[in-house]
């Protein structure tokens, strides 16, 4: 909690420019070359890898139910623990394979995690964010695993009709971007191991 609370006070300090708003940052710009790193990998790397990204998902399912029962403040303690996990998570105990798609997604989401903790109060705006943020952590599960079932939810309203998904963990349909407007609206895609 106190990480937590720092990382609100901190994230206030910074005058966060207004475009970067309503920007995607392109998160395959900053790819690295990590094969490098293959070499001389702990053996407990992939159970230590799958721990963290654990923390990461929950985090994650935290901003969602949050955002699900409309609750904005809620949703921005979560966002900002969320970014604090991220900034905490210890790649060194990644394969060469699961670094390269944390590093994809990495910047990107803790953008999304910083602005959604940035924006109690404005619950439109955390969704927004919490749209790409989704996408993000769908790619993590995907290459990770999330220790538990996991669905794919997609909600084919959200963004002018383009289509927004989310992760849950319930198998009944909670919709994140509408809250008790249309809790209801979507169906799910895809069960996730
Ligand atoms: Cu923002």
């Amino acid at each position: 909690m106190k990480r937590v609370i720092e990382i609100i006070a901190f994230s206030t300090l910074i005058v966060l420019p207004f475009a970067a708003c309503s920007n995607d940052n392109n998160s395959t710009a900053n790819n690295v070359d990590t094969a490098k790193t293959t070499a001389e990998l702990p053996k407990t790397s992939v159970e230590t890898a799958t721990v963290s990204i654990g923390e990461i998902v929950k985090g994650y399912l935290s901003l969602k139910n949050a955002l699900t029962v409309d609750k904005t403040k809620e949703a921005a303690t979560a966002g900002a623990a969320l970014e604090a996990t991220f900034k905490s998570f210890n790649k060194a105990a990644l394969t060469a394979e699961q670094k390269k798609v944390f590093e994809d997604v990495e910047d990107d989401a803790k953008e999304h995690a910083e602005h959604i903790g940035s924006n109690g109060g404005n619950i439109e705006h955390q969704r927004e964010h919490f749209e790409t943020l989704s996408k993000d952590i769908y790619a993590l599960v995907k290459a990770f695993g999330a220790g538990q079932t996991l669905y794919q939810d997609f909600c084919p309203m959200y963004n002018d009709k383009k289509g927004a998904i989310w992760l849950s963990e319930t198998k009944g349909i909670q919709n994140p971007y509408y809250g008790k407007k249309m809790l209801s609206c979507g169906s799910m895609k895809e069960e996730l191991k």
